[in-house]
């Protein structure tokens, strides 16, 4: 293939790509190499100033890696990439993944092709052309054949509408939009709202240096050591050396990462055997508690139950006051949230100058403009931090809401829930494609990783369509609905439904409630490698219109 790239700036006129990329974070910056990389050309538009999405925009203190780290949270396309980065921590800060990925962007000189600082307001298909109609808030109008939205997971902030909130005249931020300048906490009362992953990493990080620290907290959560230690040059060497292996090991684990499956149930195992397995994970910290221990965590109650009473202990001796440690104790099934890894939270509550408000117990009544106030008192306060997450995996989808065949918006289309197929496509939405999609293994897989393969498959998908002369891809209505079902199938083995999560959508008032993600990344890859290998099954298409932009020559 050929691109015949032409634009038009600044005249008026209509600018025609091949295809248009959404979002410069890690999915956007690997689509934009790979489309180009195919001979086609492509325009990416981001609101940031720079590259890295959700890196970009979350800086909040204590930021780091909170999964399987590195040196396996990477792209994996490039051997010379993995020859030539030097990681230095196995947990990285969030500046040192930043600084990855503007290396990355340096390295294969993304930022020609990507236009920040531009937001797309209007993303619309028009009929007559096949393709996607884009205009920005730059006064940018863009056509292309093909929509990737590259748009995040965790890129759409969760605001909460308290009462009063807007009144509140002290600084106020948002983990997941941190300012770029420092923020300083010195002699300031701070509250926290939030105590997920984003939460319990900043608040240890700012009692350190605040006057006092208020976390206001509505569901304790289990948290794991982060077990941060340095890569070392013995790591670096090894994960070069054997670096065939290790991604043929990423390719076959369900989570993305160079593991081995395991296949021991926490129930074969006595109490005291499964104790020190326990003891030795901690110890490790990080992932590993779910990586190299028990099979059966996410399906088993009993299983389940045996490491969500070890942590509890851990929780009990570390948090000194019982009546704390009490508010601190979580009552769901353990990883059915999100899993955090901390460095310090427990410990944070020992000290003089943190207090814990149990929301259950002592809701928010309202804001007024100095403080916070609680059923059960007012508490003055200088700073608000808002640890409060974000309308995940469908929100950004939401935001941008294309208008897909006559016009129909994608609000409208998900009213009821995030109807999709693969994944990756949604019906009446021709020619556009989603990567970390509602559907799709997202969140539950090696983010980075999974980006490169489900952009190999877009890819695929393309160069079929121009094959075979086609104008437009995309699902039937029962091929939505038996991926939807298979989706369910898959969570409904597992307790994942069973607890409010940002998973299940129960975190945003009014979001369709369910368990959207595809459990089971390597089965993913599989099937829908498989559907394209059966002549993309599942789909329909359209013949190309001699009228229509083709601009794939
Ligand atoms: P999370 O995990 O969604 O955490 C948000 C926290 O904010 C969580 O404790 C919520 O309680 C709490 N929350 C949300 N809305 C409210 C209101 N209205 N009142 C009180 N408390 C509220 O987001 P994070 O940013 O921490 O983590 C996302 C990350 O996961 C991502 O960046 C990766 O690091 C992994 P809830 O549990 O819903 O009761």
């Amino acid at each position: 293939m050929t691109s015949t790239h032409q634009t038009s700036q600044g005249n008026g006129s209509t600018e025609t790509y091949d295809a248009i990329v959404i979002g410069a974070g890690v999915s956007g910056m690997y689509a934009l190499h790979h489309l180009r990389e195919m001979g086609l050309s492509v325009r990416v538009y981001d609101g940031a100033t720079d590259v890295g999405g959700t890196w970009w925009y979350n800086r909040y203190p204590g930021a780091r890696v909170d999964g399987p780290g590195s040196p396996f949270y990477c792209y994996t396309f490039s051997k010379e990439l993995m020859n030539e980065w030097n990681w230095k921590e196995t947990q990285s800060e969030q500046s040192a993944v930043l600084d990855y990925l503007d290396h990355v962007a340096d390295r294969f000189d993304l930022r020609r092709d990507i236009q920040f600082e531009t937001w797309v307001e209007e993303a619309r298909y028009e009929e007559n052309s096949q393709s996607w109609a884009v205009k920005t808030n730059t006064g940018v109008s863009a056509s292309a054949r093909f929509l990737i939205c590259a748009v995040g997971a965790l890129s759409t902030a969760n605001r909460p509408d308290i009462p009063g909130i807007n009144d509140f005249q002290g600084e106020c931020y948002h983990t997941g939009s941190w300012p770029h300048e420092p923020v300083s906490f010195k002699g300031k009362r701070v509250a926290v709202i939030g105590t997920g992953s984003s939460g319990v990493q900043s608040i240890p990080e700012i009692a350190r240096e605040a006057d006092h620290v208020t976390v206001l907290q509505r569901t304790p959560q289990f948290a794991f050591p982060c077990g941060n230690r340095p890569v070392t040059s013995d790591d670096l060497a090894d994960a070069r050396e054997n670096w065939d292996g290790f991604r043929a090991k990423m390719y076959s684990n369900v989570t993305g990462f160079p593991f081995d499956a395991r296949e021991r149930s926490a129930l074969d195992d006595t109490p005291e055997e499964r104790r020190a397995l326990y003891e030795k994970l901690w110890e490790r910290g990080s992932f590993h508690f779910f990586l190299d221990g028990y099979s059966d965590i996410a399906t088993s109650e009993e299983a389940n139950n045996s490491l969500a009473d070890f942590v509890r202990d851990k929780i009990r001796e570390t948090v000194k006051d019982p009546n704390t440690a009490d508010k601190l104790m979580p009552d769901h099934f353990v990883i059915t949230k999100r899993p955090i890894l901390d460095n310090g939270y427990f410990e944070t509550f020992n000290r003089e100058n943190v207090t814990l408000i149990d929301l259950r117990e002592d809701p928010i009544q309202h804001f007024t403009t100095k403080s916070v106030v609680t059923q059960n008192g007012e508490h003055d306060i200088d700073m608000l931090v808002l640890a409060t997450g974000y309308d995940a995996i469908s929100g950004s989808m939401l935001r941008l809401n294309p208008k897909g065949r006559e016009g129909v918006p994608l609000k409208d289309r998900w009213q009821d829930r995030f109807h999709n197929y693969l994944g990756l496509t949604i019906g009446g939405f021709p020619n556009l494609f989603m990567i970390h999609g509602p559907g799709s293994p997202g969140v539950f897989y090696n983010m980075p990783l999974g980006a490169e393969r489900q952009m190999e498959w877009i890819g695929h998908c393309m160069s079929h369509l121009k094959e075979q002369n086609l104008g437009t891809i995309e699902p039937t209505a029962d091929s939505e609905e038996a991926w939807a079902n298979e989706v369910n199938g898959i969570a409904s083995f597992t307790l994942f439904p069973r607890t409010d999560s940002w998973w299940t959508g129960a975190n945003i008032p009014g979001k369709p409630r369910y368990f959207s993600a595809y459990l089971g990344g390597s089965i993913y890859y599989q099937r829908i490698s498989d559907m394209a290998k059966n002549g993309y099954e599942g789909f329909e298409f359209e013949p190309a219109r001699d009228n229509a932009e083709d601009s794939i020559a």
